[in-house]
């Protein structure tokens, strides 16, 4: 038993074999502190938002358990987005080959230069919370101090089109 936190991550990818690239980020995870996996969402293909004009994305969340810290695990996740051939994004919200992002750290709310935990759109993303929901959808948000159901009964209805993976 692992008596780190828990935290929710998001995994994307819509470049190249995007099932294989998000399978490739969880499984990178492990690699790095004690980290153990305590959830996983269904893959969903996803209609782009923010930015339209690209292919859906294969999406997913996971818990882990991690003894790494807030700054350490955006490092590994970082590297493991690197290793998966990400270089750099040449349009914001653009085409990624691998996007793993921290949702939730507990309960913490963290603001610096490099990271903001509760992700600041995650409460407004059907690609994000029908998964989290799918996982456990009593969680809170630390900030909006919403349940995850209620953030995503929220959304328009109809909006933002997703569905499982075959
Ligand atoms: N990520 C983005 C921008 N838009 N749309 C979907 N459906 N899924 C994503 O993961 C995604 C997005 C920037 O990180
Ligand atoms: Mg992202
Ligand atoms: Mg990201």
């Amino acid at each position: 038993m692992i008596s780190g936190q828990e935290v929710f991550l998001s995994v994307g990818s819509n470049l190249g074999d995007r099932l294989e690239n998000c399978k490739r980020g969880i499984a990178g995870l492990f690699e790095y502190g004690t980290t153990a996996l305590t959830g996983q969402s269904p893959f969903y293909m996803t209609e782009p938002v923010d930015y339209t004009d690209q292919d859906w994305f294969v999406n997913a969340v996971v818990r882990i358990r991690t003894d790494l810290s807030p700054n350490a695990l955006l490092e590994a996740l970082l590297t493991i987005q690197r290793r998966a051939g990400r270089i750099r994004d040449p349009v914001r919200f653009g085409p990624r080959i691998l996007d793993l992002d921290i949702l939730l750290y507990g309960s913490r709310v963290i603001r610096t230069g490099e990271l903001i935990v509760p992700h600041p759109r995650m409460h407004e993303r059907r690609f994000v919370l029908q998964p989290m929901c799918d996982i456990d959808p009593n969680v809170i948000h630390p900030v909006l101090k919403k349940r995850m159901r209620d953030l995503l009964d929220a959304l328009d209805e109809g909006s933002q089109k997703i569905q499982v993976c075959p």
